[in-house]
C-alpha cells in the first residue's frame, strides 16, 4: 500500500512539474491569397505549439501571401505539409505580415507559438 502511494504520489508531482511548460492555445488566424490579407481569405484556428495545418493538393497550397497573427503570438510557414524542412522566419502578431523571401508562393504548411 505504501508503494502504491508513493507512485501516485510521484505521478501527481510529475504532472504538476511538467504542466507550466507545455503552453498550448487554441487561436484563429487570418490567411489570405493576397498580400496585405486581400484577396480569397480563410480563418483557420490552429492549438499552439504542436498542431501543424498542411494545405497539400488544396487551392491554398502555394497560394497564402498574408497572414494576420494575434498579439502574445507568432507563427511560421514551410514549403513541405508537415511542418518540416525549409521554412519562414517566425511572423509575430499582432497585425499583419506579408509572406515574402523564400516561402514566397510557397508556402504550405504552418504552425504558430505563443511567445
Ligand atoms: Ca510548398
Amino acid at each position: 500500500m505504501f508503494s502504491l502511494l508513493t507512485i501516485i504520489s510521484a505521478v501527481g508531482l510529475a504532472t504538476a512539474a511538467t504542466t507550466p511548460l507545455v503552453q498550448r492555445d487554441t487561436i484563429t488566424v487570418t490567411i489570405c491569397k493576397g498580400q496585405d490579407l486581400t484577396g480569397n481569405c480563410m480563418f483557420p484556428s490552429i492549438i499552439t505549439q504542436n498542431q501543424c495545418l498542411g494545405y497539400s493538393n488544396t487551392e491554398w497550397d502555394n497560394n497564402m501571401q498574408s497572414i494576420n497573427v494575434p498579439s502574445g503570438y507568432r507563427c511560421r510557414f514551410w514549403d513541405s505539409n508537415n511542418c518540416n524542412g525549409d521554412s519562414s522566419d517566425d511572423l509575430y502578431g499582432p497585425g499583419t505580415i506579408n509572406i515574402r523571401g523564400n516561402m514566397r508562393n510557397k508556402a504550405t504548411s504552418f504552425k504558430c507559438y505563443k511567445n
